[in-house]
């Protein structure tokens, strides 16, 4: 059943995931319905697409505690006095992000959400964003190794994720604070109770209980699996586009493909300790 709302109008980006959230101006001041809506969008459609969303960083803020409470992350930089504001600013290239990826899945509660916006971005294209449905991940894989993955829990680690990335002292203190963790390799979502992928290339380290061999040979097959288009979404961002994803029904990949200074804005929701689907 498709989510209406008399409060804005929603355009499905593809069958599987995305939507464009059309006549809405999130900086004016609305009934807590509509927020209900959008939440309802959400669940539905995954990440929704917003253009010509002009706003103070005050407004963001806003916009962000309306959709829950906001969390603070370890490695980004924010605007002064806004600690909730990550400030995302790459060069293209091999930023980090571009590779396939649900967000702090080495946190023991991961993100519920994430809201992004563009504040400057490559004049001549390039920089696009892409989503991937995690449930469609699952749905597609064959019963056998579903059943094989709804018995184990992944790996994540921080460690993983930054080395190479970031200064090592930045990522040893953080490590330190963020040990590895277990999380059910398939997760029930808290929202739908639907099932999705809980692997991911950015922060996945192995299997508890299988070898090192067969846990990398598991996780490169769930890497590749993955990228298939059908469970895909692309976004070309405008100055003051904004995208707010559900992160634990979600992968994203952000790519490199431009030299110009890419300046986005972050916000991340708290999320609950994901459970496991069949338990
Ligand atoms: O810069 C982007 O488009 C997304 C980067 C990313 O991975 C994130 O914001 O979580
Ligand atoms: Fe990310």
């Amino acid at each position: 059943m498709l989510t209406q709302s008399h409060h804005f109008r929603i355009e499905k980006a593809t069958p599987t995931i995305g939507a464009y959230i059309h006549d809405i101006d999130l900086t004016a001041d609305h009934p807590a319905s509509l927020y209900q809506d959008l939440k309802k969008a959400l669940s539905e459609h995954k990440v929704l697409f917003f253009r010509n969303q002009n706003m103070s960083d005050e407004k963001f803020l806003e916009l962000g505690h309306n959709f829950g409470n906001l969390e603070i992350h370890e490695f980004f930089p924010c605007p002064e006095g806004k600690p909730e504001i990550q400030i995302i600013s790459t060069n293209g290239g091999r930023t980090g992000t571009d590779r396939w990826h649900t967000d702090v899945t080495f946190r023991p509660n991961p993100s519920a959400a994430s809201i992004l916006r563009a504040c400057d971005i490559p004049p001549d294209g390039g920089g696009d964003t892409m989503w991937l449905c995690t449930n469609s991940a699952f749905e597609a894989l064959s019963p056998p190794i579903q059943e094989l993955l709804l018995k184990v829990r992944g790996i994540h680690d921080m460690r993983l994720g930054m080395s190479g990335y970031l200064d090592p002292d930045v990522v040893e203190k953080n490590a330190r604070e963020n040990p590895p963790r277990t999380h059910p390799a398939i997760i029930r979502h808290p929202l739908t109770d639907k099932p999705h992928l809980f692997i991911n290339s950015i922060w996945s380290g192995g299997f508890e209980g299988l070898t090192r061999e067969e846990g990398e040979m598991l996780q490169r097959f769930l890497f590749e699996h993955v990228k298939r288009p059908e469970f895909q979404v692309r976004f070309r961002w405008d100055i003051d586009s904004i995208a707010i994803w559900d992160n634990i029904a979600t992968q994203h990949y952000a790519l490199g493909d431009y030299q110009y200074k890419r300046i986005m804005n972050r916000m991340i929701v708290d999320g609950v300790v994901p459970e496991a689907y069949a338990n």
